[in-house]
């Protein structure tokens, strides 16, 4: 899989693709990070990538042209999608994840400032935030997309089984995690995990998984509910 990241920030990158799995999938070619600056799809002779809004106010705005002559010297052909990484995209969520790992090439168009002029919006295929809150530009949210997405590449985490059990995979939080020490200042493993009952630790966990996103994440376990029943044909 292929990601093309068009920033003014290309520097911001670096080691972040360099640290974890994520470095160990591009190292073992199994994921492809290219970085193109904005800059030099800048038409002027100071080379300018920012200009301040019409109708005035506070802020600088990313301007339309090196934008998207950017996208269109880079992309390759259709198959590869355009992504803008903006707050007032569709929220970010495993789903959506997992429909960016299915296609081949991606760009990632990251602005900065108030945003992109709003032209660009035309020459791009999806626009995601990764949450509600408000960051400087949208090169964290696309290390947060080419993280999110690497893991579901077939090779880039050690078994098969890990990507499917994180939280989110089958709509419910996690259940709780212990290793060593057995007992840290009082605090006790859940016996039942030193146990050796396989069928016991599993029916425990799913128990956990539940009752904690329930509490902690209502919203998640209702859906995550639906989502159960009709999987298994009962609605
Ligand atoms: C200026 O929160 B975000 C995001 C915020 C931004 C820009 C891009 C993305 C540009 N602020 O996803």
């Amino acid at each position: 899989m292929k990601f093309d990241i068009l920033t003014i920030f290309p520097d911001f990158f670096h080691s972040p693709l360099k640290q974890g799995l994520v470095g160990k999938a591009i190292e073992r070619g199994l994921l492809e990070v290219a970085l193109h600056n904005t800059r030099e799809y800048a038409c002027d002779r100071h080379k300018s990538t920012d200009d301040a809004p019409y109708g005035g106010g506070a802020g600088m705005v990313m301007k339309v042209e090196p934008i998207v002559k950017g996208i269109e010297a880079i992309r390759d052909g259709a198959d590869e999608k355009v992504i803008l990484a903006t707050p007032q995209g569709a929220p970010l969520r495993q789903e959506t994840v997992r429909e960016i790992a299915g296609f081949k090439k991606v760009l990632i168009v990251c602005g900065r400032y108030e945003g992109v002029d709003e032209r660009v919006r035309a020459f791009v295929d999806m626009e995601v935030s990764i949450g509600d809150y408000v960051l400087m530009g949208g090169e964290i949210p696309a290390l947060i997309i080419i993280e999110a997405v690497a893991r579901l590449i077939p090779g880039v985490l050690g078994s098969a089984l890990s990507a499917e059990q994180d939280s989110f995979s089958n709509g419910f939080l996690e259940f709780p995690h212990y290793t060593r020490p057995e007992d840290f200042r009082n605090m006790r493993v859940p016996p039942v995990l030193l146990s050796g009952d396989h069928g016991a630790i599993e029916e425990w966990r799913r128990r956990e998984s539940r009752e904690r996103t329930l509490h902690r994440r209502p919203d998640l376990y209702e859906a995550a509910l639906k989502e159960e029943k009709k999987d298994k044909g009962c609605l």
